[in-house]
């Protein structure tokens, strides 16, 4: 498309679709007429690889999450259709300003963070590598909420990415699927009817996904609540408004809301409607498509995968069951040998309160007719493994985990680790009993969005060396190695990182009003605010480099900003104390004038995908300390190195093989390992002592108990400070003096910084193989058995 095109589409759109005259436009209205004329270029696409995947009778998958954190959709698009010059030229030549429109695109929140943003990014390289794949969620009216700060405090609004129309969807009030709960079962023989008491529509709306070059388009397909029966005209005529309105405003509670991922009793019911919503509305829509194609229900698995990501959707299998024995006649075994073969179930964590459960008595009244299906479907696994002791129901609740364990052929750990662990902790009956089930698949990112649009001068200096190819292979970032031996190419590289950390500097003396040094270590800890994540070991280490420096401020140090960014979930006050403290601290540090020319820290508030986008490609140092063992994988943690930031992390999640690729002598390591957490913990004291043997420990402990960071309230962080010295389950204490040990040996590195670069440029060059594509084309050989479609050709640059 030419930019004259171009720019005759967007004004076409301007005057067309929003009805704008372009004398009156505001940045809205140009960025929605702009986002429209893009669309039109990817739609042929779109249906061109619909068209194919029918006529070829390609299998289908089916990626059901409760998440997807899609972020902003503008410059994606631009990017993966070639579109940059085009839509550049053209906005210059109506004197637009491109920056502009991108900034005032809403960030889609659909998700929490780790699991929701790798939801997004499958969808990417699904679409990028041609396979014809479908994503089913929810479209809530509020996503993650919005964080700012007031004195230091989280505060929480909601978050409205509604209020303006969504330029990239399609509503689809033909696709309307009726979604019951409660009512009563009529058992005919083993099969039976179900009579739902409350019913609701749940109503698509489609996002195209378009890939790499455009080569091919897949869909988001996104449900929303709706009322079975409209409005209530004769209690609205006798005057009863609210009444009138109510059942309207309670069906539509279902998609209001992103129910943040803590396990709170609070909101539980509607937690639990929300997942059945989804899932029975995505699994008719599935069978529906499959029924207007096949004739022969038994041929399900040969032609479609259904992914469940986390145990939010694991009532997919009693709920494909149903359709299948109850609705279709199929017998009960074979109903559950099908649904077994099509599903497969990914596994995102292995904190036991994480693993849903879900009262018998509630979901007995929700779901009745599903709380007899799984208990025959127990019934049936015990027969099959001769074993009475593994249940999905099991001690008055149904276990979430072990139904989505149960009615999957392939259960998936998200790194190598994490895989090995699901062995021998959450799933070790399970594993003994089918011990071909359990297969890992470490996560990935997509490289067009987590490179190429993010971080656009390491990009161009990257395809300059060595072509393009790395876009759709990126294992061939291994071809930058040769360069890194070439002292001028790495100039090139150190001088890019340092315009993406003047460009972040200048950010947040713009936004936050403070002086960052574009030449110290940019260290950044971004990810949601958990015990488990240690937010608060770097911030302890921080305080204790901060006395250090006090003590003695001429002593030439290596200055540091340390950036936070992250979401405390609401109801978690420890994780909101975490968020207090940073801020509390950065008042402090910030204004000292003996240290703050050394040390600053710098924590924006309400961290999306947007301010990822902004913060990564600026990251020198990527903070992954999680508790060895916790976090399954990280996601972050593979963006920041492909972007060139060294790693300080423990032996957790995908550190373990971001270490391996990127070398251990391009990577920090501190701290206990798994096995040595969990022979620790069992120690009496270990705490207690971790803190008598570190000096520098005590005394920043000492420095939070005595108020210095909170004159005003000098007990303010009690709990963070009792919890620490006496029980620290996450082992902040007994890690901290190696943290220590690998934040100095940071410093020294830092002082050389033609080293530094080969490091960094090292990082990029050998994380190729965390692109989501390697990931996906694990899954489509390993799980789900399905080919790439050949594709449409390339959308010309
Ligand atoms: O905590 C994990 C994180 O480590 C992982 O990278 C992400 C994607 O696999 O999933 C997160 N899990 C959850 O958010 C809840 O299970």
């Amino acid at each position: 498309m030419t930019a004259s095109e171009m720019k005759n589409a967007i004004l076409h759109h301007l005057v067309y679709t929003l009805g704008k005259d372009a004398a009156h436009a505001k940045t809205y209205d140009w960025r929605m007429a702009l986002s429209f004329a893009v669309r039109d270029q990817i739609v042929d696409r779109w249906f061109e690889a619909t068209r194919r995947t029918y006529a070829e009778h390609r299998k289908r998958v089916y990626y059901l999450s409760l998440e997807f954190l899609i972020g902003r959709l503008l410059k994606d698009a631009v990017i993966n259709m070639r579109l940059e010059e085009a839509v550049q030229d053209a906005l210059d030549a109506l004197k637009i300003d491109w920056h502009e429109l991108l900034e005032d695109e809403p960030d889609a929140a659909l998700g929490n963070g780790g699991l929701g943003r790798l939801a997004a990014c499958f969808m990417e390289s699904q679409a990028t590598l041609g396979l014809p794949a479908m994503g089913y969620g929810i479209r809530y009216e509020h996503g993650l909420f919005r964080q700012s700060f007031e004195d230091g405090r989280q505060v929480e609004e909601p978050e409205d990415w509604l209020s303006q129309t969504h330029a990239w969807e399609f509503v689809r009030p033909e696709v309307a699927i009726d979604i019951g709960f409660g009512g009563h079962v009529q058992e005919i023989g083993s099969r039976a009817n179900w009579y739902p008491s409350e019913m609701l529509i749940a109503m698509a709306h489609d996002t195209p996904v378009i890939g790499w070059k455009g080569r091919w388009g897949n869909t988001l397909r996104l449900w929303e609540s709706r009322p079975m029966h409209g409005f209530d005209l004769a209690r609205f005529n006798r005057g009863d408004y609210a009444a009138a309105a109510e059942p309207e405003a309670l069906a539509r509670t279902l998609s209001r809301v992103l129910y943040p991922d803590d396990h709170t009793e609070q909101g539980k019911e509607l937690r639990l409607k929300q997942e059945f919503f989804h899932t029975a509305a995505s699994i008719r829509d599935i069978i529906r498509r499959f029924e207007s194609e096949y004739d022969d229900l038994k041929l399900l698995p040969k032609k479609a995968a259904i992914q469940i990501n986390d145990t939010h959707p694991a009532i997919a299998g009693p709920e494909l069951v149903r359709i299948l024995h109850d609705e279709r006649g199929m017998d009960f075994e074979e109903a559950v040998g099908i649904a077994r073969n099509t599903i497969s179930y990914t596994n995102h964590t292995l904190l036991p309160e994480a693993l849903e459960t879900w009262g018998e008595a509630r979901m007995g009244r929700l779901l009745p007719r599903h709380m007899q299906l799984i208990d025959r479907i127990d019934d049936l696994h015990r027969r099959e493994t001769g074993t009475g002791h593994v249940n999905a129901h099991q001690d008055g609740k149904v276990h979430m985990g072990t139904l989505g364990f149960i009615m999957a052929h392939k259960v998936n750990g998200v790194a190598a680790l994490h895989t090995e662990l699901q062995k021998t902790t959450v799933f070790k009956d399970l594993h003994e009993l089918h011990p071909d089930r359990i297969v890992n698949q470490t996560n990935g990112v997509t490289p067009r969005r987590w490179l190429l649009s993010c971080n656009p001068r390491l990009a161009s200096l990257i395809t300059e060396g060595i072509g393009d190819g790395w876009v759709d292979h990126a294992e061939d970032l291994e071809k930058i190695e040769p360069l890194v031996a070439d002292p001028a190419w790495l100039d090139r590289y150190a001088a890019a990182k340092k315009a993406n950390k003047v460009d972040l500097s200048n950010w947040i003396a713009e936004t936050m009003e403070i002086g960052v040094d574009p030449d110290a270590i940019f260290d950044i800890q971004v990810k949601r605010i958990h015990e488990y994540k240690r937010q608060h070991l770097n911030l302890l280490e921080t305080i204790a480099h901060w006395q250090e420096i006090r003590d003695n401020p001429n002593a030439g140090w290596v200055p540091r900003v340390k950036i936070f960014g992250g979401k405390a979930f609401p109801n978690y006050i420890y994780a909101k104390d975490m968020v207090r403290l940073a801020n509390d601290m950065a008042r402090v540090m910030n204004s000292d004038p003996l240290t703050s020319r050394y040390l600053k820290v710098v924590f924006p508030p309400n961290y999306n995908v947007s301010l990822a986008e902004r913060l990564i490609p600026a990251a020198d140092l990527s903070e992954q300390i999680s508790t060895a063992g916790k976090e399954a994988s990280g996601t972050g943690n593979m963006k920041l190195t492909l972007n060139g930031a060294l790693t300080i992390g423990t032996l957790d999640g995908a550190n373990v093989e971001i270490r391996e690729l990127v070398g251990a002598e391009n990577f920090f390591l501190f701290g206990m390992t798994a096995e040595e957490v969990m022979a620790r913990r069992a120690e009496a004291g270990h705490a207690a002592r971790a803190i008598a043997e570190d000096h520098r420990l005590a005394r920043a402990l000492e420095a939070i108990r005595s108020g210095i960071f909170s004159p005003d309230e000098p007990g303010r962080y009690h709990s963070i400070t009792e919890n620490l010295s006496h029980h620290d389950y996450f082992m902040v204490c007994s890690d901290f003096t190696d943290y220590w040990r690998a934040q100095r040996e940071v410093d020294t590195a830092f002082t050389d910084p033609k080293d530094w670069a080969r490091k960094a440029a090292l990082n990029t060059a050998r994380a190729g193989w965390f692109s989501s594509d390697r990931t996906i084309r694990g899954y489509m050989k390993d799980i789900w058995h399905t080919d790439a479609a050949p594709q449409v050709a390339d959308a010309a640059e």
